[in-house]
């Protein structure tokens, strides 16, 4: 059974494809779920709130974040892309959340942060939390920025964050790189509800990977959260391997940890 530890959480990023897998599986975390997005994605059910926010604008943050207990922050441009909407989402949306927490005494944040900030590390490399950040594009950038706000949020304010390095989340493993990075959907949610519910959380970064056998990851320096997967890649791995080709070594997106968001860009 899940140990219910907040009242009111916030989902942002509701729309989206990990807001849609959390919004049910979150209901045990909780007594209201707020969800929001800057796109419309229905009505409230019993349990919920929905309020639409631009997380780049601050006043509609605040009302956004008023009232909660704590946050699961997924809302932002989640690919490699033209700077502008990143800085606008990921940045500035970043600052903004992390203001209005300040504001209204939220003292919690599970933030989506993802493998990018460490994917110029190669596929035969394994890091720890403790690596330098060494992002492979734009979107990297901006969620190693993320990072380093929350931790002088946390520094200066006390707000405690987990960066949960999302590897690749979706339902199954899409090609043999995702055997290393995958990341069930359960799994997530097992893993924020250690990150919403281990007693002392401070400011942690975390690799969200199921138990994958390839792994780059090493979590060791997160087991203070008590995360624990349940689930693998290795039951897809004989299916991608059939319908994948043989990896070119001397393609960038096969030697480094990012895969394709090695060499994705420049934009205009
Ligand atoms: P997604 O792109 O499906 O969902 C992101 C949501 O954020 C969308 O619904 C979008 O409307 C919303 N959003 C974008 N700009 C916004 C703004 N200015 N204001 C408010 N909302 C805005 O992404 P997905 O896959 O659901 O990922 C969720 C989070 O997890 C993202 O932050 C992403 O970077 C991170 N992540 C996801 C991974 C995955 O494998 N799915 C891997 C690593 C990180
Ligand atoms: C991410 O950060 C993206 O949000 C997601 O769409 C996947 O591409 C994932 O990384 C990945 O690296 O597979």
């Amino acid at each position: 059974m899940t140990i219910k530890v907040h009242e009111k959480l916030l989902l942002t990023g509701a729309a989206g494809g990990l807001g849609k897998a959390l919004r049910e599986r979150l209901k045990v975390n909780c007594s209201v779920l707020r969800l929001s997005d800057v796109q419309a994605f229905g009505e409230a059910a019993a349990g919920e709130e929905v309020v639409l926010a631009d997380l780049a604008d601050a006043a509609a943050v605040n009302d956004m974040v008023k009232g909660v207990d704590a946050i699961i922050h997924l809302g932002g441009i989640s690919v490699e892309g033209p700077f502008s909407p990143i800085f606008q989402a990921n940045i500035l949306g970043v600052y903004n959340l992390y203001e209005a927490a300040r504001k209204y005494g939220v003292k919690r944040v599970v933030f989506a942060s993802s493998n990018h900030v460490t994917g110029f590390y190669r596929q035969d490399q394994t890091i720890t939390a403790e690596h330098p950040a060494r992002p492979d594009g734009l979107y990297g950038l901006s969620k190693a920025f993320g990072e380093d706000l929350s931790r002088f949020y946390f520094d200066r304010y006390g707000i405690e964050t987990a960066c949960i390095r999302i590897g690749s989340s979706f339902p199954e493993p899409k090609d043999r790189r995702m055997l290393a990075t995958w990341l069930s959907f359960d799994d997530l949610h097992r893993l924020i509800t250690a990150c919403l519910t281990t007693p002392v959380l401070g400011h942690s970064i975390v690799f969200g990977m199921s138990a994958n056998a390839v792994t780059w990851w090493d979590n060791s320096r997160a087991r203070h959260i008590g995360y624990v997967p349940q689930d693998s890649s290795d039951v897809f791995r004989d299916a991608v391997y059939a319908r994948t080709p043989a990896p070119d070594l001397n393609d960038p997106a096969v030697q480094f940890q990012g895969g394709g968001f090695v060499r994705a860009g420049p934009f205009e």
